[in-house]
């Protein structure tokens, strides 16, 4: 079982700021938890800040993995090339985010790259990616 995780715009700077909102972890000392908790499955992680990158990372690994979670960061409000990709691609896609949006400003209540995903994941800070991989787990 391979899942491959892919983290957007300024999810490279996390624990730097705003921990009030995203923890204090950055993500690859939370990426040591979520491998333990996971010891029988591959996890593979990318980020990028670049939109084309992150379309290019999931055609890249869109019809291997068994399953991508994505933090698409603020392209997720806006961004219907990410919604095209996910569209392209085989593998399942679920769209995490670290804080409850719909808690948040009004430009953030909207993602266009939801109605591609197989489900939506947030607000449950770092936590939101391992129950990812739970849903995709009982998807198999
Ligand atoms: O809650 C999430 O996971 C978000 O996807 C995070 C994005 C935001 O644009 C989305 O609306 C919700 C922003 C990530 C910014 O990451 C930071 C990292 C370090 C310090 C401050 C922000």
């Amino acid at each position: 079982m391979r899942i491959q995780i892919i983290n957007g715009p300024n999810l490279n700077l996390l624990g730097t700021r705003e921990p009030e909102i995203y923890g204090k972890k950055g993500f690859e000392e939370y990426l040591n938890v979520l491998r333990n908790a996971f010891p029988n499955i591959r996890i593979d992680y990318y980020q990028s800040n670049v939109e084309g990158e992150l379309i290019n990372k999931i055609h890249e690994v869109g019809f291997e993995a068994d399953g991508i979670v994505l933090n698409a960061g603020a392209y997720t409000h806006y961004s219907l090339a990410l919604m095209d990709a996910i569209k392209c691609v085989s593998t399942p896609v679920v769209e995490v985010h670290i804080s409850n949006v719909h808690q948040r400003e009004e430009f953030r209540h909207h993602s266009v790259i939801s109605p591609a995903c197989k489900g939506v994941i947030c607000g449950f800070g770092l936590n939101s990616y391992r129950l990812a991989i739970e849903a995709l787990l009982h998807m198999k």
